[in-house]
């Protein structure tokens, strides 16, 4: 058993039990042109999450950590789009209106997929979801009770909205989930701060915070590997 430095106490895990899941790390997201600026968001916020997932990514993947990526959007005729999710607010175009990047959260269009520097390889599941929860009418569960999967690291976009839904479905399903800092981005500077105060409140109401060095750190040690980007910090 290796520990996690993390809020509120260590996070304890077994590499092989172990999974880091990848959220809605899309372009209609985290570049311009997409569904998240559609509705008036600032998407280079989100970009800032890209290179310390990249880093724990690219470890994880060198530590046989099975790695899931999920991303949020629609079939093409959006029979899976609630009235309610279609109609809300004002935003300019909406989803399935076509935008710079394609139609907007329709899978298939260049915008509803990951960005190139975290896109998945051979082995990672991409979990489609029509929701904010990675858990809601998925196969997630399915496939991290096929792999005997019990505790989660997360990395993702946004933080409070499909990070912090899956976080608590996955705690409600009984994972572990533990929380990058710094590998999960909010459109909103005070919502990502409380947002990750949240999680860790109360004990750990529904999960643990930790960041990427102290992951990479400990995940070195677990694997009796060398802690990813040591070598570029020396010499
Ligand atoms: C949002 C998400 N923010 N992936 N989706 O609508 O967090």
């Amino acid at each position: 058993m290796a520990t996690i430095d993390a809020e509120p106490y260590g996070f304890e895990f077994e590499p092989a039990t172990l999974a880091l899941l990848m959220i809605d790390f899309q372009r209609d997201f985290v570049y311009p042109g997409g569904f998240g600026e559609s509705l008036g968001n600032d998407t280079s916020l989100l970009l800032k999450a890209v290179p310390a997932a990249k880093r724990v990514l690219e470890a994880c993947r060198a530590a046989g950590i099975f790695v899931i990526h999920t991303r949020e959007g629609h079939r093409s005729d959006l029979s899976d789009l609630p009235p309610s999710k279609l109609n809300r607010g004002s935003a300019p175009i909406r989803i399935g209106e076509e935008g710079a990047m394609g139609r907007l959260l329709v899978r298939g269009s260049y915008g509803h997929d990951i960005v190139d520097e975290l896109a998945p390889i051979a082995g990672e599941p991409v979990v489609d979801k029509p929701g904010k929860g990675a858990f809601y009418a998925t196969d997630l569960d399915a496939i991290l009770k096929m792999k005997a999967i019990r505790q989660l690291v997360v990395c993702g976009v946004t933080t409070e909205v499909c990070v912090h839904t899956s976080v608590r479905e996955a705690n409600d399903r009984g994972y572990d989930a533990l929380v990058l800092s710094d590998c999960v981005a909010s459109y909103f500077p005070e919502f990502q701060r409380v947002a990750l105060e949240m999680i860790k409140a109360q004990g750990g109401i529904f999960g643990w915070v930790s960041d990427s060095e102290r992951f990479l750190r400990a995940l070195a040690t677990a694997t009796g590997r060398e802690p990813a980007g040591a070598g570029a910090a020396v010499g």
